[in-house]
């Protein structure tokens, strides 16, 4: 397949002005001002980039891909993701997890998922376990796990400071970091550590603890929900001046923002304002999950359904309604989350890389096209100017 777009404007995601964007199969091969003069085939692609941005793919590390959910019995288990909310939110690499219900959702019935997505077209990777610890693997280790499994970038979402979670002493979770650490290192994979955080009093402390009494260094921590209430935003903001990741939510409930959940746009803004360094600042969709509301007593109220389609949407606010630049927003879902799981071909818009791309409309900043590994996967509207679109 060869795509070639003409005088596109680039976010890679730093600005880098208006280049042509030569694609050759699965990798980007050529970006820059000079005109591409090749015969090319009556095959290729050639689109016209005037009225267009270009982004990196958008990463999105934490999505329960098989459905989650259940906190309010059977009948509210959610159901598994379809390729098109994937593409539609202009994800074009995404990373699968369990979550409350790791007995009727499995890691082989992630693993599977994971594998048909990538048939599809997109690249995927997937955490083993679920909130619980000991952590349920696929090979009866989390170390063997991250080495053996090329899918499995690390471990998660691993629930603390939450009523619904398996309540892991310090110690417990000192060792599944440090298993998934050195898998990791042995393998040349993140071996991260998603850690989902609730609402209760404890929040990051566990982690500040590890960070304090062990060599094992904050980033090997990727904690997610960051933005469910005040005052574990306001505690993630010290943890990433302490060189902590931490990670935003985007699906939401407006009911949740009147609860004082920061919305994940403003959360960006804020960070930035603080003085967090940008490059510990990620957002992830929680797709598929469920969002379920628990009354003060902790008993269910009702439950929403985490959309991919937020994790844009979120970054595209940040840009139009709290006026973050650009390539600050996007890179919470480019270039961040790939360093962060280690994707070295993924994040950034650079020749030799997979091509993954977004093109959005210069003033609308809306998606118009998703290139997958060097296929298009969706064109809002005729954008290739000439070759079949099949
Ligand atoms: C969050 C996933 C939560 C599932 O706290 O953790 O429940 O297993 O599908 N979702 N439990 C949602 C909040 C961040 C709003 C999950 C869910
Ligand atoms: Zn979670």
């Amino acid at each position: 397949m060869i795509i070639l777009i003409e005088g596109v404007e680039i976010y890679s995601p730093e600005y880098k002005g208006i280049k042509n964007i030569l694609i050759l199969d699965d990798k980007i091969a050529y970006i820059g001002e000079e005109k591409i003069k090749i015969d090319l085939p009556v095959s290729a692609k050639v689109i016209d980039g005037s009225k267009l941005y270009a982004f990196p793919g958008f990463i999105d590390g934490h999505v329960h891909i098989t459905g989650g959910g259940g906190e309010g019995g059977f009948s509210t288990r959610t159901p598994e993701i379809m390729l098109s909310d994937i593409i539609e939110g202009g994800v074009t690499t995404i990373v699968g997890c369990l979550g409350t219900d790791g007995i009727t959702r499995s890691m082989e019935n992630l693993y599977a998922k994971a594998k048909g997505l990538e048939e599809e077209g997109v690249s995927t990777y997937i955490y083993t376990g679920s909130y619980r610890v000991p952590v349920s693997t696929l090979t009866g280790s989390v170390m063997k796990d991250v080495m053996m499994i090329d899918k499995v970038v690390g471990v998660g979402e691993i629930a603390l400071s939450d009523h619904r979670s398996s309540q892991p002493n310090l110690e417990e979770l000192k060792r599944l970091t440090a298993d998934a650490r050195v898998g990791g290192i042995l393998s040349q994979k993140a071996g991260i550590v998603n850690i989902h955080l609730g609402d209760g009093k404890r929040m990051l402390n566990y982690l500040i603890d590890i960070v304090n009494t062990t060599e094992i260094p904050i980033t090997q921590f990727w904690p997610t929900h960051v933005n469910r209430n005040p005052y574990l935003f306001k505690q993630g903001i010290e943890y990433a001046k302490m060189g902590g990741f931490i990670d935003f939510t985007t699906s939401s409930d407006p009911v949740f923002w009147e609860e004082g959940e920061v919305k994940a746009s403003k959360a960006i803004k804020i960070c930035l304002e603080e003085g967090v360094d940008e490059e510990k600042i990620t957002l992830t969709s929680d797709g598929q999950g469920s969002l379920p509301q628990f009354n003060e007593k902790g008993e269910f109220v009702k439950l929403g359904i985490g959309k991919v389609t937020s994790l844009y949407k979120e970054v595209r606010d940040a840009v139009l309604e709290d006026n973050v630049p650009i390539e600050k927003a996007i890179k919470c879902i480019t270039q961040n989350p790939a360093k962060i799981l280690k994707l070295r071909n993924k994040g950034r818009l650079e020749a030799g890389l997979d091509a993954d791309l977004v093109l959005v409309e210069k003033e609308s900043l809306e998606i118009d096209a998703v290139i997958a590994m060097g296929k298009i996967m969706m064109e809002q509207k005729k954008l290739v100017k000439r070759g079949t679109f099949e």
